[in-house]
């Protein structure tokens, strides 16, 4: 079976709490909830992870170079300043999509250029958590094209 990460960074665990929408309505744990069940219809096992601290994300996205196939993110804040998580993203196999819940070019201008796209195989943003669900299938699109793992 197909291993998948999908990491959130910071704030992310907020989402459904703001009141002025941003993010939606939907809390993280239904976000959670949502890509549990998408990555079980499309039979591909999901590692769905939180973390405030930019070192921690760095980890897991190493730790994934060990055992996942495909890499999702939503590095959130870290997006615009880390060139730390890109590097460790750069150092990644397998595809990588960054999704935004948010369409972040609508937004100021400190959010319209993300280092993580220069490693990005593509981009979603703007359609909430339907945008996690297409990543998801889009990545399972992407890693079962690639047969060198099973
Ligand atoms: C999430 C955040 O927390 C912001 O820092 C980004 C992104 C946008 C989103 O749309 O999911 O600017």
């Amino acid at each position: 079976m197909k291993s998948v990460m999908f990491l959130n960074g910071p704030n992310a665990n907020l989402y459904g709490l703001d009141p002025s929408g941003t993010y939606g309505t939907d809390s993280f744990p239904q976000i959670e909830a949502a890509c549990t069940a998408r990555a079980e219809e499309l039979g591909v096992r999901l590692e769905f992870r939180q973390s405030n601290h930019e070192g921690v994300l760095i980890d897991w996205v190493q730790e994934a170079r060990q055992s996942c196939d495909g890499l999702l993110i939503n590095a959130a804040g870290f997006s615009y300043t880390s060139i730390a998580l890109l590097d460790a993203l750069l150092a990644f196999d397998g595809p990588i999509i960054e999704c935004h819940m948010s369409n972040i070019w609508k937004r100021e201008p400190f959010r319209h250029q993300s280092f993580m796209s220069k490693a990005a195989t593509g981009v979603i943003a703007g359609l909430g958590v339907k945008g996690y669900l297409l990543g998801l299938s889009a990545m399972a699109e992407l890693i079962a094209a690639d047969d060198t793992t099973d």
